[in-house]
């Protein structure tokens, strides 16, 4: 089913199914297999507590240097993996749902959140073209997203997403302020005690 959340902002409740679910896990661990989850650093010099990596032409990367997207992974020197066919597929039949067809992702970023992970309030402000919108797909343990407004101090909303359901970011919501809520444990069937979310984008 479709549910607008704000102006910009679908929700496609279980657009995944699980047997395609199944596919895409597999295709994670593909990628994953090239270039590894890893724990990056922030500017600031924390340890991000959600594991990341990317495939597509750019991936998103974050050090002491500060945050860019970047064709050569800095793990193993070597391009990203491609980006799989059945992750385009999908990305594409979701910005149409979302209204936002044609969308031609250049990026993929890979989270693994584990129990604890959390990723705090910020801003994707990293790509070149803020009219592109961005699609995130959830796998396996569920999470409170935490959707605030165009400000950070605005007081996010909470929402509960689950494995298979997708989200397109676009028109007004693309500089929305968002986050996780620090993943509670758990097992699913499809990823154990983890979360993985996709987060597919145009960054050039
Ligand atoms: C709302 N990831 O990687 S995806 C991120 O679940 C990120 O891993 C979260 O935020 C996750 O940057 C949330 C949902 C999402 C992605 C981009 C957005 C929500 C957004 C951009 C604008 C507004
Ligand atoms: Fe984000």
């Amino acid at each position: 089913d479709i549910e607008s959340i704000t102006e910009g902002a679908t929700l496609l409740r279980a657009f995944v199914s699980d047997e395609e679910a199944a596919a895409l896990v597999a295709a994670i661990d593909t990628v994953l297999a090239h270039s590894p989850l890893r724990n990056m650093q922030t500017p600031g010099g924390f340890r991000m507590s959600v594991a990341m990596s990317n495939c597509g032409q750019f991936g998103w990367v974050t050090d002491r240097r500060g945050y860019r997207y970047q064709t050569l992974d800095p793990l193993t020197g070597q391009h990203w993996p491609d980006m799989p066919a059945a992750f385009v597929a999908l990305a594409q039949r979701a910005a149409a749902a979302g209204g936002f067809a044609p969308f031609l992702p250049d990026a993929c970023l890979v989270n693994r959140y584990d129990p604890g992970a959390r990723m705090s309030l910020h801003q994707d402000r990293n790509e070149e073209d803020m009219q592109q919108p961005i699609v995130s797909v959830s796998l396996g343990l569920p999470a409170t997203f935490l959707f605030g407004g165009m400000e950070r101090s605005d007081k996010p909303q909470r929402m509960r997403l689950e494995s298979g359901d997708v989200v397109v970011w676009g028109g007004p919501a693309r500089l929305a302020f968002h986050g996780v809520d620090v993943l509670r444990d758990g097992e699913h069937p499809l990823t154990g005690r983890c979360r993985y979310n996709l987060t597919f984008r145009r960054a050039r």
